[in-house]
């Protein structure tokens, strides 16, 4: 039995990064799936182990450890198995880079659309109104019962919806150039960037269908194929239970053509 615990939801962004690093290294570990549509994040076993409430958290022996990337990093320096930052230092700074930028910037815009269109909608159907008010009452960090309020009850605004879209587009753009030059994405060899953007783009060409396809996107698309023709992908992706994580099937298909924005939107997932 191994001394490593995920606590995760789907191979997604966040929980996705940590699943897809420690796979990638080949290091054995407890998989224990929490579903974040039933609230098993706020349940009373988790909170002892990560009182904030959110996933992915790893326990490696006695140390508990939160933020996917920062887990992804310890992941890699504290195990055996292949290398996953380059040596170079402007590799490593390039690495760094592409981290906080699709961290800070891109993920929370997918997120946006995520929790509007699939979590928030999905969650009030399955529990209802009241049983969802007392559940957000109870969520410890006050910036997540926000979250949870804004997707269940329709909350985000037009504006922050836009502006959510704009910084998807300027960094769906700003990918293609830098997948333009290179294989990898930060530097020739896959690294920990390769694995924090294919969990945040593997299902772009289903929510982003007018922005990322093979005409428009033709480095993201070969990028994205590459990553999950890997067997740690393959591996990673069957620990899915969702609809969401059948998505990465898309990357199966040869060519995907350009379609209508509203078509990811149909999709239901972002
Ligand atoms: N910056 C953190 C974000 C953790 C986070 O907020 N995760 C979301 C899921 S992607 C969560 O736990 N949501 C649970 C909730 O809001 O109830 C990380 O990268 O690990």
């Amino acid at each position: 039995m191994s001394d490593i615990t995920l606590y995760h939801w789907e191979p997604n962004a966040n929980s996705g990064k940590p699943m897809l690093a420690l796979m990638e290294k080949g290091v054995a570990f407890e998989s224990h799936y929490l579903d974040l549509l039933n609230f098993d994040q706020h349940r009373p076993e988790y909170l002892a182990i990560n009182p904030q409430g959110t996933i992915p958290a790893m326990t490696h022996g006695d140390l508990m450890l939160v933020e996917s990337t920062a887990i992804m990093e310890y992941v890699n320096e504290a195990f055996d198995g292949p290398e996953l930052m380059p040596a170079d230092a402007r590799d490593r700074w390039r690495v760094r880079w592409w981290m906080k930028f699709m961290d800070q910037w891109l993920a929370p815009s997918f997120s946006m659309f995520g929790w509007k269109f699939f979590v928030g909608p999905n969650a009030l159907k399955a529990h209802g109104r009241e049983k969802i008010e007392a559940q957000i009452a109870q969520i410890p960090l006050p910036e997540r019962q926000l979250a949870w309020k804004k997707a269940v009850f329709g909350l985000f605004s037009e504006e922050e919806m836009a502006e959510s879209g704009r910084r998807i587009d300027v960094g769906i753009k700003l990918l293609e150039a830098e997948l333009a030059k290179r294989e990898w994405l930060a530097s020739d060899q896959y690294s920990l960037a390769d694995v924090n953007g294919f969990n945040l783009a593997y299902a772009m060409p289903l929510s982003q269908p007018h922005l990322a396809n093979d005409e428009v996107t033709p480095n993201i698309m070969r990028w994205l194929r590459a990553i999950y023709r890997r067997p740690a992908t393959r591996a990673c992706w069957k620990l899915g239970r969702t609809p969401m994580a059948s998505r990465v099937e898309i990357l199966e298909q040869d060519y995907i053509p350009p379609r209508d924005e509203s078509e990811g939107i149909a999709s239901g997932v972002r």
